[in-house]
């Protein structure tokens, strides 16, 4: 039988044993469902063969609380070579394949960059062949999902299992018992099979849910007791129920600190049985295993590992202590002191004390070491437990052999500045990984359009596994005709994106006006309140000079923001407030638009990036600490407006400044400034701005008497007791901004030299594949090989 008609009887044979029907009956999500399933029949035996690859070998392992994988089944026909049989196949059927492709919910198992950052990565290394798990937490709860009540953001629970996940297998046997002073639960793994592009590689990610040991007490129903029944149930569920949703606040909460616990203690026990299975001792520990922490969230794995080795399998504490050193690296994704980790000493006796006995001896191994080495001032930026707390980045440092930052400027700024001290102890821990994205996912799934016109135009599809490929492209910079259908393609996406805004915001926005657009987490470094005061700046000045000559322009933004972040809910609900009021306002005659997309998140993304013709990367200098959206809109061909932060330094360096739209203060210049920075002078100086500023407290826009707009206006111009005035230099860079805008719409009118702006941005994105840090990372850090 062809393998269509194979594909064809096993959706069939689905629907009916899981839906009890036949596909013609069934929805577009039981279809979806089908689909998988059959899929998996092939999947899951190329899936075994895979690992048996690599026995023997030293392998890699991720461990992050986060992984923001999005949908998988475009993503995994491409990887496999299926995309158009399967759509030959559900044509046949009458099947849409972009109904079904949309009835998957995104596995949103993550808050924004750094669990984007741990997906990227997973694609990148099975598509390279390298060894590489993913161990993790199976939220039952993802990222929640955002709605607005009168422009105020309205949080509802995402729940992705309704319909189960058809991707993972639960792997019952592998399950093991983690144990807390309040109690033991169980840690069931399921697996997803990770697929490389071409498919020759497929990896797993392992993810953690909890269960009880005894889910059900007869004794208590008996006892008419039902709450107490099954109390054991719900309290071992919670600790896997749901993610926290903070994106860079740190948040002291017991059950976070179990969540952290339990993932890492499953996966290190997963690893040390395997081991054992094999060796007859841990000695050799390192030599197979690198385990790469994704920031501090998994850092307890350092005392638990020397936890398993001293006390479990007596070795010897030096001995221990040089496996765990060499087994683990740390990243570090932010220099926000908000969001360093620390924990109550008492929370970890609480909860942990045998873990927090580890910590104590490792504290105290430093300290020895620390006079050994006549270190004796500053003692203070070393200590791991100090006044009463656990700071969890001096653990992951001092317990590890590498320590890595996410770009140039901030692997810098921690060595030059904040792990200076740390720097000077260990010099060669340091390095730099600038951060990747997927091309398989941010160019070949969501812009199929321009992906053949560049396979077409280089005469092959190499660039999908060697982006550096695109730089052959820069020789049709100045060719009309290739720029010219780079701008149709261009037009396509946007047109496509103005479909799907109209069809999910009920918003009509003009495909030929430049679309401008910041999509990210809101948070006050972003300044997505910098762009609302340009906007509404741009919308004053129309009002004064209806004839302003300029290009329509349609602002699109989106971003979650932390349930508890008052000042990020405050500006989402301000920019919806501008919003109505442009949008409404018959006089503007259409010259600019507004968008709050809802929901923004991975699947979302991929409709936006593709459509963009300028991307805000607009952070406080020092702030971000690489960004990874703007990667995916320079892949895209879309030139960035955006200070020298983050990556946006490496972007700029690959595609030249004359093709982006820098501005703004820059990270020496805020060391400078900031003891004497008072923005109330430009707040009063800058041209228009006060007008705009004022509107927060003028009764200009309503916050439904929240007070919310006023506690933004005294952000800006009186501080709080935690921080001065405009800690985040809005008023300073607000001017700067307004010009560089100007300057994007001047050279837009330009169409072929725009277009060439667009094109060098994508023929030199190059560097930003995940490949390539993928590549570093396991020849600079991991020394692992791929198979
Ligand atoms: C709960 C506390 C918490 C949660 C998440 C603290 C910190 C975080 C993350 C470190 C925040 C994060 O996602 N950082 C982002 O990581 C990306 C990948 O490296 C970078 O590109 C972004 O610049 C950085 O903000």
């Amino acid at each position: 039988m062809d393998y269509k008609e194979k594909i064809k009887e096993r959706i069939e044979g689905h629907c009916l044993i899981t839906f009890g029907k036949k596909s013609k009956y069934c929805s577009n999500k039981e279809k979806y469902i089908a689909v998988v399933k059959s899929l998996m029949e092939d999947i899951v035996p190329k899936w075994n063969d895979s690992l048996n690859k690599y026995d023997g070998k030293k392998k890699a392992y991720y461990f992050s609380a986060e992984f923001l994988m999005g949908r998988a089944l475009s993503n995994n026909l491409i990887n496999m070579n299926w995309q158009s049989d399967i759509r030959d196949i559900l044509k046949e059927y009458k099947i849409d394949y972009n109904n079904i492709e949309e009835s998957e919910d995104d596995a949103g198992l993550g808050n924004g960059g750094l669990g984007r950052l741990a997906a990227c990565f997973l694609d990148s290394a099975a598509t390279l062949n390298y060894p590489l798990m993913g161990y993790g937490l199976r939220y039952e709860y993802g990222i929640f999902k955002q709605k607005f009540a009168d422009g105020f953001q309205i949080e509802g629970p995402d729940n992705w299992l309704e319909f189960g996940d058809s991707w993972s297998i639960r792997k019952s046997m592998d399950k093991v018992v983690v144990s807390f002073a309040d109690g033991d639960v169980l840690a069931v793994p399921y697996d997803t099979p990770v697929i490389g592009y071409g498919g020759n590689t497929i990896n797993t990610l392992r993810l953690w849910k909890s269960e009880a040991i005894n889910s059900f007490n007869l004794e208590e129903f008996n006892r008419q007791n039902y709450d107490l029944s099954v109390k054991d149930k719900n309290d071992a569920e919670n600790i896997s129920k749901v993610l926290y949703p903070n994106d860079s606040k740190e948040e002291g909460k017991i059950l976070r600190l179990k969540q952290q616990y339990f993932f890492v203690s499953a996966s290190l026990q997963d690893l040390v049985k395997k081991h054992l299975e094999k060796y007859d001792s841990l000695e050799n520990f390192h030599q197979l295993h690198g385990i790469q922490l994704n920031d501090t969230h998994p850092t307890v794995a350092i005392p638990e590992l020397m936890r398993i080795l001293t006390e479990e399998y007596k070795m010897d504490w030096d001995k221990s202590w040089d496996i765990v050193v060499k087994t683990f690296a740390y990243t570090n994704h932010t220099i926000l002191q908000e969001a360093l980790e620390q924990w109550p000493v008492r929370l970890y006796k609480v909860i942990l004390p045998n873990v927090y006995r580890k910590i104590e001896e490792i504290n105290s191994k430093l300290i020895d070491e620390l006079e050994e080495k006549a270190i004796v001032d500053d003692i203070r930026d070393y200590k791991i437990i100090d006044d009463n707390n656990i700071k969890m980045a001096y653990l992951a440092i001092y317990g590890t052999h590498s320590i890595n930052g996410v770009a140039q400027v901030h692997s810098d700024i921690l060595t030059e500045r904040e792990l200076n001290n740390w720097y000077k102890l260990y010099p060669e821990r340091f390095n730099n990984k600038t951060n990747g994205i997927t091309q398989r996912r941010w160019l070949l799934k969501s812009n199929p359009e321009l992906s053949e016109f560049i396979t077409e135009l280089l005469g092959t599809d190499n660039w999908i596994t060697e982006l550096d490929e695109l730089k052959k492209l820069e020789k049709y910079k100045d060719d009309r005709d290739v720029l010219e259908r780079f701008l149709d393609i261009k037009q396509e996406k946007k047109n496509q994106l103005a479909e799907y805004i109209k069809e999910h915001e009920g918003i009509e926005i003009d495909p030929y006006s430049i679309f401008d657009i910041q999509i990210k987490r809101l948070h006050e470094y972003k300044r997505q309140l910098l762009n609302a005061l340009q906007i509404l700046d741009l919308y004053y000045r129309i009002k004064e000079n209806p004839n302003l000559d300029i290009v329509n322009k349609t602002f699109i933004l989106g971003g979650k923001a932390a349930p508890g972040y008052e000042r990020a809910k405050g500006i989402i609900k301000y920019i919806n407030e501008i919003k109505d009021l442009i949008n409404n306002d018959k006089d503007i005659n259409g010259k600019i638009k507004m968008v709050f997309v809802t929901n923004y998140g991975v699947s979302y993304g991929e409709k936006l990036f593709s459509a963009a013709d300028i991307s805000e990367q607009i952070s406080t200098a020092g702030k971000e600490a690489s960004g990874t959206g703007n990667m995916k809109f320079m892949l895209n061909g879309t030139p960035t407006i955006g200070t020298l932060d983050g990556a946006n330094i490496e972007i700029v360096e690959e595609a030249g400044e004359n093709n982006n739209f820098i501005f703004g203060l820059q990270v020496e210049d805020i060391e400078r400034i900031k003891n004497t920075y008072d923005p109330k002078k430009y707040y009063e100086n800058v041209d228009g701005l006060k007008r705009v500023v004022d509107t927060l407290v003028d009764g200009t826009f309503s916050d439904g008497g929240t007070g919310i707009f006023k506690e933004l206006y005294n952000s800006i111009l009186k501080g709080a007791n935690w921080h001065s005035p405009d800690q985040y230099y809005l008023m300073k860079d607000f001017d700067s901004y307004r010009k560089a805008q100007e300057r994007v719409n001047e050279a837009y009118i330009d169409r072929s030299a725009w277009a060439k702006k667009c094109w060098t941005n994508m023929a030199n994105a190059g560097k930003f594949s995940s490949d390539r840090t993928i590549e570093q990372y396991a020849k600079e850090i991991w020394d692992i090989e791929n198979c």
